[in-house]
C-alpha cells in the first residue's frame, strides 16, 4: 500500500462525509420539490450527484494506491427544513465543514511527506473554494430577495438559472 493506515482511515472518513453531503442535498431537493421549488430542486439534485462523484474519486484513488475504500454507513439527513434560507444556510455550513476536513487531510499528507496524496487533494481544495463561493453567492441573493412567499418565485428562478449554467 502506498499510503499509511492513518491516511487510509482519514480518506475513508472523507468518503463518508462526501456520501453524507450527497444524501443531505438529496433530502433538501425532496423538500424543495414538495414546496414547488423546481429550480432549487434541480440545483440540489445536481449538487447531490456531484458529491457522489467526489466520493467515487476517493474510491478510485484508494484503488490506485492499493488502499481499501469502505462504502460508508450514512446517517439520515433531516426531512423538514424551516425555509429555503435554512436549506442554503445548512448547505453552506456543510461545505465549510467539508473544506475544513479537506484542509486537515492536506495537513496530514504534509506531515507524512505523502506527496502523492497531497497532489491528489489539490483538486478538492480548488473544488471547495468554488463550492463555498457559490453557496455564499446564493445566500447573498436570497438575503437580497428575501424569502417571503412572494419572493420564493424569484429565488427559484435564480436557482434555475444557476442550474442551467446561465449565472
Ligand atoms: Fe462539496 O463537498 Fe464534496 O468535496
Amino acid at each position: 500500500m502506498m499510503i499509511s493506515n492513518k491516511m487510509q482511515d482519514a480518506l475513508n472518513k472523507q468518503i463518508a462525509l462526501e456520501a453524507y453531503a450527497s444524501h443531505l442535498y438529496l433530502a433538501m431537493a425532496t423538500w424543495c420539490d414538495k414546496q414547488g421549488l423546481d429550480g432549487c430542486k434541480k440545483f440540489l439534485l445536481a449538487q447531490s450527484d456531484e458529491e457522489r462523484v467526489h466520493m467515487l474519486k476517493l474510491f478510485h484513488y484508494m484503488s490506485d494506491v492499493d488502499g481499501t475504500a469502505i462504502a460508508p454507513e450514512i446517517k439520515k439527513p433531516p426531512v423538514d427544513y424551516d425555509s429555503v434560507t435554512n436549506v442554503f444556510e445548512m448547505l453552506h455550513d456543510h461545505e465549510q465543514e467539508v473544506t475544513h476536513a479537506i484542509h486537515a487531510l492536506v495537513k496530514l499528507a504534509y506531515d507524512e511527506n505523502d506527496y502523492t496524496t497531497l497532489n491528489f487533494l489539490q483538486w478538492y481544495v480548488e473544488e471547495q473554494r468554488e463550492e463555498e463561493a457559490m453557496a455564499r453567492d446564493i445566500l447573498d441573493k436570497i438575503n437580497l430577495i428575501g424569502d417571503s412567499p412572494q419572493s420564493l418565485y424569484f429565488i427559484d428562478l435564480e436557482l434555475q438559472k444557476i442550474s442551467d449554467g446561465e449565472d
